[in-house]
């Protein structure tokens, strides 16, 4: 007895014809940047109240909101003042908007506003 394998012979390939561009054949495979995370270049912004400040030392701790741009929660943390004179003027429990220096430098701080 002669056992005989039936292979399936010839498998149609169903041939995609490519949709009819409706005006115009249009390249749009390239895919120009990815978005994936737009860390930010220059300064971040930032707002917070003062828990202390040492203007002579070029330190600031802050109790600070979320900064999304940097992906970070509401917290308190110290800064160090990129120039001590930014926080002349400035005083625990004012509220201030402030900037962080960049993405990197996220400890140093290059300005502060009272709100
Ligand atoms: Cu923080």
């Amino acid at each position: 007895m002669l056992r005989t394998l039936i292979v399936p012979m010839a498998f149609i390939a169903a041939a995609c014809s490519p949709p009819a561009a409706p005006d115009g054949a249009k390249t749009d495979d390239m895919n120009m940047a990815e978005t994936t995370a737009p860390a930010p270049a220059g300064a971040i912004a930032g707002v917070g109240t003062v828990t202390a400040v040492d203007a002579t030392a070029g330190t600031i701790s802050l109790d600070h909101e979320p900064i999304a741009a940097i992906s970070w929660p509401a917290m308190s943390m110290q800064f160090t003042a990129e120039k001590p004179a930014i926080l002349h003027g400035i005083a625990v429990g004012d509220r201030v908007s402030f900037e962080i220096k960049n993405a990197t430098e996220t400890s140093v701080i290059t300005a502060v506003q009272k709100q």
